[in-house]
């Protein structure tokens, strides 16, 4: 039995930046943190935070006036941002510059009264919070899931149309869908491929190749993960036994048999200590030293907000005074 990692694989920048953020923010603040919604969509991360007394929260008037509120990295609409601000929190932003892109277009939009056509999966909250930059007074965001929801839609004013993506969606049924928007809406303006971003963009081009050599492929992710799905999906289409697992636990002996080459991957919010587990659990029951394929070779990194910073080096500076 033989193992191949495929390469990208596991955490994105914006997930090591969220994560940064609360552990700085552990470290400077000994005050209790809240982070409204799960930080990234991974159980095993979620689980670490809250050991280190993190608490979870989805609703902004659960935490106490004046207390520290980290946003999670899917980001938020404007109107949680006004809670926050009215409770008097001090806010912390882990949201991925990568969907604070979309917020920024969305927000342009709504300002210049182009309607706007979203593309994402309902009640996800990314989805929720670009629609939350949109201000209704000035027009309107439509979300659009698949074809069908486009051949059923209609604008108000279909020349100053603009579209948006979120940003885990599948490339090849985002890609189809924004043919059909085109098709319908021939003048919608919006981004030069679309807002999928560059780590879903390499984690779903290494599964697709993956599938090229392996018998069974292994997602690690969890079931609310969005771009886990994403990469359990592309897997499947491509004819392999493919199964999201959130750890080794949930392997069962059954896929195993007649296989030769087992191939894993982890999603952007899967940690690689789960991909070592995995690989230590499949060593028990015989299978070889894992390869890795060759892959693309991710170098983006996002700084944490200045805000944290600074507030370490004020601490620095109080600690060299007090010396
Ligand atoms: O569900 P998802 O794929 O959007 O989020 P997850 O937390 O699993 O991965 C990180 C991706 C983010 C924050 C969306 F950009
Ligand atoms: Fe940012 Fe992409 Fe990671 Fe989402 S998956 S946090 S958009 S880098």
């Amino acid at each position: 039995m033989n193992i191949i990692l495929t390469n990208p694989r596991g955490f994105c920048a914006g997930v090591k930046r969220a994560i940064a953020i609360v552990e700085n923010a552990l470290k400077i603040y000994k005050k209790t943190i809240y982070i409204r919604h799960e930080l990234v969509h991974n159980q095993y991360v979620i689980n670490a935070l809250r050991q280190k007394g993190v608490i979870f929260v989805e609703k902004i008037s659960q935490i106490p006036d004046y207390s520290i509120v980290i946003f999670s990295a899917h980001g938020v609409s404007k109107k949680i941002v006004e809670e926050a601000i009215k409770k008097k929190l001090i806010i912390l932003n882990a949201t991925c510059p990568l969907v604070e892109k979309v917020h920024i277009e969305v927000s342009r939009s709504s300002k210049k009264g182009i309607e706007t056509i979203l593309i994402g999966h309902k009640g996800h909250p990314e989805v929720e919070g670009t629609i939350g930059q949109y201000n209704n007074k000035n027009g309107k965001i439509y979300l659009v899931e698949s074809i069908e929801d486009v051949n059923n839609l209609s604008v108000k004013n279909n020349k100053k149309l603009n579209f948006v993506t979120q940003t885990t969606l599948s490339i090849t049924k985002t890609k189809n869908i924004i043919t059909a928007l085109k098709n319908k809406f021939p003048k919608i303006s919006g981004p030069n491929k679309e807002d999928i971003c560059y780590a879903t963009t390499n984690r779903q081009i290494a599964v697709r190749k993956l599938s090229q050599i392996a018998d069974i492929i292994l997602v690690i992710g969890s079931k609310n993960s969005s771009n886990s799905n994403r990469l359990a999906e592309l897997g499947k289409e491509t004819g392999k036994f493919t199964r999201l697992i959130n750890s080794f636990v949930d392997i069962k002996k059954k896929w195993l048999k007649n296989v030769n080459y087992i191939g894993i991957t982890a999603s952007a919010s899967a940690p690689e200590i789960l991909v070592i587990e995995v690989i230590q659990y499949l060593q028990t029951l015989g299978a070889n030293k894992p390869i890795e394929m060759i892959g693309i070779r991710e170098k983006k990194i996002f700084k944490i907000p200045k805000k944290l910073l600074q507030v370490k080096n004020i601490l620095n500076d109080m600690d060299e005074k007090n010396e």
